[in-house]
């Protein structure tokens, strides 16, 4: 892993990534979408360094992505971070300007961030792995549980708040679509079904057409190419 920023300041915004993360690639989607010039810090969660000592200091949670700014200031959490750049580069924004809509998408985004995403990330499944002892069929059995439910609700409030857009809410993506594409993206990676979920996938289709979604998918990413290598 990188060493932490250093006390003079740096050059330019410090993303701490690592290919799979779902919440990392939520915020590379929008510094893409954005244009905003970022500098990439490899976290190998496959060795542990989000563990290590000195990227505790960065994130006490242990977990990525963190943003660090120009002054040092470290950012956590996905969403704040995504917020962050929406007021930062309101260019091209990711929020429609009317507030009932701006509170559908930070709506639809929340049911992931907040509840979708935290039931299926390693340290859950390392957990039951290794102190509760479940078998790969029973956690298995629980990302595949969770991940319909989550879809399912989804589906049902693209549903119930729209009706036939490319995108999530209207004509061009906003967060809505920056959260769902990373939760999609791990479903296909670890084969769950989505032919019940018609607006979901149109969605996907719709955002992994554009370019800012292409440069941000984990397969794109330097650290998921070294692994290949
Ligand atoms: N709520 C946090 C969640 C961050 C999170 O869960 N990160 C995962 C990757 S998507 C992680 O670092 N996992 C490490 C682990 O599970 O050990 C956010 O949105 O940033």
């Amino acid at each position: 892993m990188a060493n932490a920023p250093g006390l003079d300041g740096i050059a330019m915004l410090q993303l701490y990534t690592y290919y799979r993360s779902i919440s990392t690639h939520r915020v590379r989607i929008a510094l893409n979408h954005k244009g905003v010039n970022y500098e990439s810090r490899y976290v190998d969660q496959d060795r542990g360094q989000h563990q290590d000592e000195k990227y505790l200091r960065l994130n006490p949670q242990g977990l990525v992505p963190a943003l660090v700014l120009e002054d040092e200031t470290v950012i956590t959490q996905s969403f704040a971070i995504l917020e962050y750049l929406e007021e930062r580069y309101p260019d091209r924004p990711l929020l429609p300007a009317d507030p009932t809509q701006r509170a559908q998408v930070r709506s639809f985004a929340q049911t992931i961030v907040a509840d979708f995403t935290p039931l299926n990330i390693m340290r859950v499944f390392r957990y039951m792995r290794d102190s509760m002892e479940l078998s790969f069929a029973q956690r298995r059995g629980w990302y595949e549980h969770w991940s319909h439910t989550g879809f399912a609700a989804l589906e049902s409030v693209l549903e119930r708040d729209q009706s036939d857009t490319p995108y999530c809410y209207g004509q061009s993506p906003t967060l809505a679509d920056v959260c769902l594409v990373p939760q999609v993206y791990n479903a296909l990676k670890n084969n769950i079904d989505l032919s019940p979920y018609k607006r979901v996938r149109t969605v996907y289709r719709s955002c992994t057409a554009l370019a800012a979604f292409q440069a941000a998918a984990p397969k794109a990413q330097s650290d998921a190419l070294r692994q290949s290598l």
